[in-house]
């Protein structure tokens, strides 16, 4: 697919999740990489360069997208000739395709773990890392489990999760999702996705997540987080906040009441913000964690550590001394 066709339905959440835009924006990487007819190292680094600020300008939040292009891109570090550098975003680009499918299917072992049979399980949005563990539990541990699914307004990605719970004959309730506190009770664990994972353990996902995150809290039902390590946001070791997309008025009025109410203002963020204290759990390929380790996720397996911290902020470590 062509690099603006891409970078165009993720805008328009044609392509969405955090870990499939990841993978879509590398997959256009490759592509442009091996259709750029240029002679010059330079020119081709500058010409991947502006490629990747096009990817990573698409939607605001989801933190896989920057750390996948980021891995990427690290393929023009070394090479000395076009040929290396092409050879080298090709190389990462599968290699984070691969390593991607592979830490979801990893979750989901991880995940099946922590469902036990009989369990009534509640999810938010339409999330690969947090189904698999459902999946999972439901096929290959063969545990007899039920499923909530919120409707997810505006866009309506319940329908996705639903379709694909259905088709793995799980028994599913779908809900709107401010029927949450309404069945709380029933329901023993929840399980999301996670678009961004702060240094102090927060996560961000979809809107809505905070609040079913609160009602799971207040009636003391385990709150489990589904993420792979590169969802984990390294600029936020900085003090950066990640930011929340908000998205156009059109996905909640329709056209023929757009400018209907002249003090009325559509606000529509897509993601929120749940803190560590109500998350219990966050299952990584890595293996699970407390939020309160999300630093060690950082450093030791994105990489980030006091040295990039360093270099970010052009600290000279002698200077210091
Ligand atoms: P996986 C989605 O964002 C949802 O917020 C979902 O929970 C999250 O990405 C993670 O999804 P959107 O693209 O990577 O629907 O686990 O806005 O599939």
């Amino acid at each position: 697919m062509l690099l603006t066709e891409t970078a165009d339905k993720i805008k328009r959440m044609e392509i969405r999740g955090a870990g499939r835009i990841a993978r879509a924006a590398v997959e256009a990487l490759k592509t442009h990489a091996v259709s750029l007819q240029v002679q010059e190292p330079e020119v081709f680094r500058r010409e991947m360069m502006s490629a990747a600020e096009i990817l990573t300008g698409t939607r605001p939040t989801a933190v896989s997208l920057p750390n996948a292009v980021q891995f990427v891109m690290q393929g023009l570090r070394t090479a000395k000739t076009v040929e290396e550098a092409r050879d080298e975003i090709v190389r990462r680009a599968d290699t984070f395709v691969h390593d991607s499918t592979h830490a979801v299917e990893r979750i989901g072992e991880i995940g099946a773990r922590h469902i036990s049979d009989g369990d009534v399980i509640l999810t938010h949005c339409n999330s690969e890392a947090a189904l698999a563990c459902i999946l999972a539990a439901h096929g290959k541990a063969g545990k007899e489990i039920e499923v909530y699914a919120t409707e997810v307004r505006p866009q309506n990605q319940g329908l996705l999760t639903i379709r694909t719970l259905n088709e793995a004959g799980i028994r599913t309730n779908y809900i709107v999702d401010s029927a949450v506190r309404y069945f709380i009770n029933e329901i023993d664990l929840v399980i999301v996705g996670a678009d961004a994972v702060a240094v102090n353990g927060a996560v961000v996902n979809k809107i809505g997540t905070a609040q079913i995150a609160l009602a799971a809290h207040e009636a003391r039902t385990n709150f489990i987080v589904a993420a792979e390590t590169y969802k984990f946001a390294p600029r936020t070791i900085f003090g950066e906040l990640i930011q929340i997309e908000e998205r156009e008025a059109g996905e909640l009025l329709p056209p023929e009441l757009a400018g209907a109410f002249p003090h009325v203002r559509v606000r529509n963020p897509v993601f929120d913000v749940t803190p560590a204290n109500f998350i219990d759990l966050i299952i990584t390929e890595r293996g699970a964690i407390p939020p309160s380790l999300a630093y060690l996720i950082i450093s030791e397996h994105l990489g980030w550590g006091i040295e990039e911290f360093q270099k970010a902020f052009h600290i000279d470590a002698k200077n210091q001394e």
